[in-house]
């Protein structure tokens, strides 16, 4: 048998994809969502509440706490975790969990008596973690850019940007210097739950290491200049630098209580767009992504090393090898949960009520900024409506209301994806609104490019697995695309709204300088 174990720490839960390889299944799924699973670390979204909606951390120990409850259910439902032939993983991206120097002893020495939040509790030089939806590094940032200009964003694939590692640890080391220099590791979330499963601290990949404002793109290693002026020390404190294919080490003992065998190799793992590039099958240029998440995010594999004039997009690894384009979102699904909340309708009416309304809605759009927004950035929230009397003041139907933030949320993808300078034909889409219909067939017409959904709805997670599959069995992603990332249904773009789109995206355009 040849079957792996991918897992996706994201914002709102830890999943399992449980794959064979062979047959080209995924035989096993199993999910902790933290806010209904884990009430006791207080973020039901992920994250802590804070009186600053530019601070969002988290509890690292959650995210251990559900690895824990995770195994405990896999054991529970009879997967076959003895036979797991490789392990990787995706985590949310930028995200760091700051380590004292009981970290590697402690992990050298987990206990199966204990679980993993109270063995690590000793371990953690910081109690909560910034996350991706932090933006409260905006001076850091500008300290940066002060200090690199262009380079920044030349030789690490983005200038500094608010939610990156880099800014977030200059912060730290600024507020909390004490703390800072009782800091022996810091990892990114993906680092250091794979540091977990293999009982000893392991590198960072290419693919999420590119998020930090800290690796150089052209050496593919860490900035000792910009990691230097980042924080004092920063370089000893940064895990190494690989490629996303590595083996990290073997399944640490404690995990032989849930069935897996010890020393089963773990891969480091990635970022979650950077597995969910893999997980959908589209590492090859040509073919872009669209991951409807938490945060929207649109990215695609690179032809060629590019960053983005405007400073949005960023460029990642991509895992099976060269880069990736990315450009995130941040009111994703947030904003269409706002829409279809102030509407008071199920998601299946919402996805109807779309359709009800014609392309172009009347000119009916809006700035969906129900929080701080990455793309383009912008620090305060609000929300701005643009169009009939009727619509800016709330009275519309609601499905003008479901139509107007589907289309804004299209149009702002393909305005700031321009950068990347490819025509996209093929679009796959994965992660929760891809199941919606009409947003597919808006998604079509901006773009005028067919819309293709996997039958995989965890792409990071299908994704984790491919690159356990690829890294531990040697198996190419070629063959495993042909088995697990084929096109489930697809949408063909209407060439009659042509015009009406690229007319909608000049005045959302315009829209945004105001
Ligand atoms: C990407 C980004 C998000 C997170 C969480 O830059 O910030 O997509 O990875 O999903």
């Amino acid at each position: 048998m040849s079957i792996y174990l991918g897992l996706d720490s994201s914002t709102q839960s830890l999943k399992a994809e449980i794959i064979d390889a062979v047959a080209g299944r995924v035989i096993c799924s199993e999910i902790v969502n933290f806010g209904k699973d884990l009430p006791e670390y207080n973020c039901p979204n992920g994250f802590l509440e804070n009186p600053d909606p530019l601070v969002k951390h988290a509890d690292p120990l959650m995210w251990v706490a559900a690895l824990d409850l995770l195994f405990t259910r896999l054991q529970q439902q009879h997967a076959p975790l003895a036979e797991i032939k490789g392990i990787s993983g995706s985590g949310q991206q930028h995200g760091s969990v700051y380590l004292n120097d009981n970290f590697g002893k402690i992990l050298a020495e987990l206990i199966p008596a204990k679980k993993l939040a109270e063995l690590l509790v000793p371990a953690l030089s910081r109690k909560t973690s910034p996350i991706w939806m932090d933006r409260a590094t905006n001076a850091e940032c500008t300290e940066l850019q002060r200090q690199f200009g262009h380079r920044m964003q030349q030789d690490t694939g983005s200038p500094a940007i608010e939610r990156f590692t880099g800014p977030q640890i200059r912060k730290f080391a600024k507020d909390e210097p004490e703390n800072y220099r009782h800091t022996a590791q810091i990892h990114l979330v993906s680092s250091f739950m794979a540091s977990v499963l293999c009982g000893k601290n392991v590198p960072i990949d290419f693919g999420d290491g590119a998020g930090m404002n800290l690796l150089n793109l052209n050496t593919l290693k860490w900035d000792q200049e910009i990691a230097d002026f980042t924080a004092p020390g920063l370089l000893g404190k940064l895990p190494p630098a690989v490629s996303s294919n590595t083996i990290a080490g073997g399944l640490s003992q404690y995990f032989t209580q849930y069935g897996f065998k010890p020393g089963t190799p773990v891969a480091v793992w990635s970022g979650d767009n950077p597995c969910s590039l893999a997980g959908v099958g589209a590492s090859e240029p040509g073919v872009a992504v669209i991951s409807l998440g938490t945060s929207d995010t649109f990215f695609a594999a690179m032809r060629d090393f590019k960053t983005d004039p405007a400073g949005c997009g960023h460029v990642f690894g991509n895992p099976a090898g060269g880069f990736m384009s990315l450009i995130c979102f941040t009111n994703g699904s947030l904003a269409r949960e706002n829409i279809k909340a102030a509407c008071a309708v199920s998601w299946r009416d919402f996805d109807r009520m779309a359709e009800l309304a014609p392309p172009g809605n009347h000119g009916n759009l809006l700035l969906p900024y129900f929080t701080a927004e990455s793309t383009p950035l912008v620090l305060k929230p609000g929300v701005k409506y643009h169009g009939t009397e009727e619509f800016c003041s709330g009275g519309s139907d609601s499905s003008v209301k479901i139509r107007a933030i589907l289309e804004s949320q299209a149009l702002t993808m393909k305005l700031h994806s321009r950068w990347i300078g490819e025509d996209f034909k093929r679009i796959r889409i994965t992660g929760g609104a891809s199941e919606c219909r009409s947003f597919r067939q808006i998604l079509a017409d901006v773009f005028q490019a067919e819309i293709e959904k996997i039958a995989v709805a965890d792409s990071a997670g299908l994704g984790a697995a491919l690159r356990a599959a690829n890294a531990a069995g040697k198996i190419p992603f070629n063959e495993l695309y042909e088995k697990f990332t084929a096109a489930a249904e697809s949408v063909k773009p209407n060439p009659a709204n042509a015009g009406v789109y690229a007319a909608a995206l000049q005045v959302f355009a315009g829209l945004e300088k105001l």
